[in-house]
């Protein structure tokens, strides 16, 4: 989608000098010869051998065998849009750094969205993070704040980080499963570091399922730090708040489309980015003064926990819009490189260990992902504050550095290029008094597994902690080894008794009768075992509405996709209106039908078909409406498919409506849940009216079905 404001985007400009059209233009050879033919290779006559003279040949060949290079370790499979952030309150009083100060300011992003487990290949709907990274380019250099839509980590230090992408990934021995946690080893870790708990909570919830990457939340995780004019440093902890609300697709609904359309959430982002529905997120800040570091119930600096909202208000600063789809997925989305140590003048670390360690492994990474490390010149890559300093060479070096000198201090260069005064932007490290041994341990405030696991848990609604049941019991009901299941179960005892009695009684393993002495493998060998036993207790907040989905939903109706299905001559006058509304709500109907093509209604306008029955499926769209009209609706159901299409509809609770017989049309159907007997319309949770649709829609699911199913 060709936005005219991004005209004045200086990324995108920066990014103009390595686009290429080939508009009207001829085919040449690397070398920028003209290639006359491209069929046929060089032979010793026509039925001869290939010869090894062909340089045309060899360089098409030769590139091509070349052209994979290793997918991400973690978060492999990723889509990406530019755009950019506008800030609307300054932060000035707690960071110098400019894109948080300076109100109206657009700074252009990339941002990618990820999942974390499965191959670059795999399906966009499996139960997992997802990766929530943010390249801003500003004029101080390049910011990246490298997060997830979760707000919590499975570690503590990334010591633990290549052993549990280790248990997560593929099994060793057969690489299967693919982009699922729900086998041996994930649990078999699991189930012996209690301090994945809390984590796992959010992981077995629906925020592991989002319905579009549009409607998920993003978080930076850790507390890192901004730092004043005067150098006064304030924690704080990142939000991303998506302008559409949150929403997620239920578990069944979620494996469906993984097999109808794995490339769910990619096509999703790009379309409404294209149709010009760009994506918004608010940002948001947790500040929390220096001196209430120690004032929390847990420590800001382990990566397990969050700060709940209710104890530390989310103050909204501004907001990012996705404006624009890549030109190429591959030099911009697969080659951009993120990394929690890019920073400007205004943000720094803190001492967090999963952190700390994280500023190690993302330059490494890219050394064997991109190469070398002139990674930074790859255009998706380059800032747009010009790059100069004394590092030089290595493989494909674009840079060409003028002048003899190459190291600083110099005089043959006047000492340039010199070191910037911390006034005029030069980066100065925090400073911060540190007295200690050198120590390789935990601190003994990082023992508490449990307590904001709880919080977790009790901040859901019942629907919700439902589903975090129904999940741990389908993750576990895989795993093949009974004691891993049984250690799992020990393990969620100390977070809520009932559930992990459902859990057992699904599994097979003996019901808890009361809380176990929790696993936890994760420490030295010559630990004292007092410092790490962990500390079961209670949250200081019981509960906080925040970390709920359905307690947030908001503004549901935009650019939902609404299924329209008919075999013709439904009533057309009942189509319009239908339609004139749910535009004006700002969602989108599409016809399906047996066969594309056009269908007449009965009054004879003609709508386009955008879908079929066998070349879509229920589980891609949002809602279902049944048309009326010559008994539209009940003929549709001698179909096979469009019995299969309103079943999955109706048990995966979306809103439906039924503009013909409704009564006529549920007793044909013969839902399960209705044992035969036909229920009415508003006892299964149906609409007869389209107002009464628009107001499920912005329900987004009717979660009370779920007792019926
Ligand atoms: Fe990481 C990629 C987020 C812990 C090591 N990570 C990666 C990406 C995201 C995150 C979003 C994908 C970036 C992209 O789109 O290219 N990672 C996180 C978060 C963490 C976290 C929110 C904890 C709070 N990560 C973490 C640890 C380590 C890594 C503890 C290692 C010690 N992460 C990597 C990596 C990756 C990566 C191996 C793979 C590809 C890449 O860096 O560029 O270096």
């Amino acid at each position: 989608m060709k936005n005219p404001k991004n005209q004045h985007n200086p990324k995108l400009k920066d990014l103009e000098k390595n686009t290429l059209k080939n508009d009207k233009e001829a085919m040449t050879t690397d070398q920028g010869l003209k290639i006359n033919d491209d069929q046929n290779s060089l032979k010793a006559g026509d039925r001869g051998s290939s010869l090894l003279e062909d340089f045309i040949l060899r360089e098409k060949i030769t590139h091509f065998d070349h052209e994979r290079i290793p997918e991400r370790i973690v978060h492999a499979r990723g889509s990406g849009a530019h755009g950019v952030f506008k800030l609307h309150t300054s932060l000035d009083k707690y960071t110098k750094a400019k894109i948080f100060t300076e109100v109206g300011k657009e700074t252009p992003v990339f941002t990618r969205f990820s999942t974390v487990a499965g191959s670059k290949g795999s399906t966009d709907l499996a139960r997992d993070v997802r990766g929530f990274a943010v390249k801003f380019y500003t004029e101080e250099g390049t910011y990246d704040l490298v997060g997830n839509n979760m707000p919590v980590f499975f570690i503590q230090d990334a010591m633990k980080f290549p052993d549990l992408v280790h248990a997560v990934k593929p099994e060793p021995h057969n690489e299967v499963p693919q982009a699922a946690s729900a086998h041996d080893t994930f649990w078999d870790f699991i189930s012996l570091m209690p301090e994945s708990l809390h984590m796992i909570m959010w992981a077995m919830s629906d925020r592991a399922i989002p319905r579009s990457l549009r409607m998920m939340e993003g978080f930076g995780v850790h507390t890192f730090r901004f730092i004043n004019d005067n150098n006064e440093s304030t924690f704080v902890k990142f939000h991303w708040k998506p302008k559409l609300g949150m929403h997620s697709v239920v578990w069944d609904e979620a494996q469906k489309i993984s097999g109808k359309d794995s490339d769910f959430h990619k096509k999703d982002l790009w379309n409404a980015i294209e149709e010009g529905d760009f994506p918004e997120w608010d940002l948001g800040v947790q500040l929390i003064p220096e001196e209430d570091e120690h004032k929390f119930d847990f420590d800001l600096l382990d990566a397990t926990k969050l700060v709940p909202e209710s104890e530390v208000p989310v103050q909204l600063v501004g907001t990012m819009t996705l404006n624009r789809n890549p030109s190429n997925f591959f030099a911009e989305t697969e080659q951009v490189a993120f990394h929690p140590g890019h920073l400007v003048p205004g943000i720094d670390f803190t001492n967090d260990p999963l952190l700390q360690g994280r500023l190690f492994s993302y330059t490494d990474t890219q050394l064997s992902r991109l190469g070398s490390p002139n990674f930074h010149e790859i255009p998706i890559n380059r800032s747009i504050n010009p790059v100069r300093n004394n590092q030089r060479d290595g493989h494909m070096r674009q840079q060409i550095n003028e002048g003899a000198s190459s190291y600083h201090p110099n005089s043959i260069a006047d000492g340039c290029p010199f070191q910037a005064m911390m006034k005029d932007g030069g980066f100065h490290s925090h400073e911060e008094r540190i007295d200690g041994h050198k120590v390789r341990t935990r601190s003994r405030s990082f023992m508490d597994h449990f307590s904001q696991a709880k919080l977790f848990f009790n901040s859901q609604t019942k629907t919700e902690q439902q589903h975090i049941i129904n999940a741990l019991q389908f993750e576990l009901s895989k795993v093949s080894r009974p004691h891993i299941r049984e250690n799992m179960v020990n393990q969620l005892t100390n977070i809520n008794m009932d559930m992990a009695k459902s859990v057992a009684q699904a599994l097979g393993v003996p019901v808890p009768k009361k809380p176990a002495e929790p696993l936890n493998e994760g420490k030295p060998a010559d630990a004292d075992k007092g410092h790490y036993t962990p500390i079961v207790k209670e949250p200081q907040t019981q509960s906080d509405d925040a970390l709920s989905i359905i307690k947030n939903l908001k503004n549901a109706t935009k650019t939902r996709k609404i299924a329209f299905l008919t075999l013709g001559k439904h009533d057309g006058k009942q189509l319009g209106d239908l339609n004139q509304k749910l535009k004006k709500a700002g969602a989108k109907l599409q016809v399906v039908s047996t066969g594309l093509g056009t269908l007449k209604s009965d009054s004879g306008e003609e709508v386009e078909i955008a879908a079929t029955l066998f070349n879509s499926d229920a589980v891609l769209f949002d809602a279902l409406v049944i048309a009326g009209g010559d008994k539209n609706g009940t003929a549709l159901l001698s179909k096979g498919k469009a019995k299969e299409f309103v079943t999955d509809t109706f048990n995966h609770c979306k809103p439906i409506l039924i503009l013909s017989d409704a009564s006529a049309f549920i007793d044909e159907l013969g839902l399960p849940c209705c044992k035969g007997a036909a229920k009415s319309a508003s006892e299964l949770f149906i609409d007869t009216s389209i107002d009464g649709f628009l107001k499920s829609l912005s329900k987004h699911r009717h979660w009370e079905r779920e007792e019926l199913i």
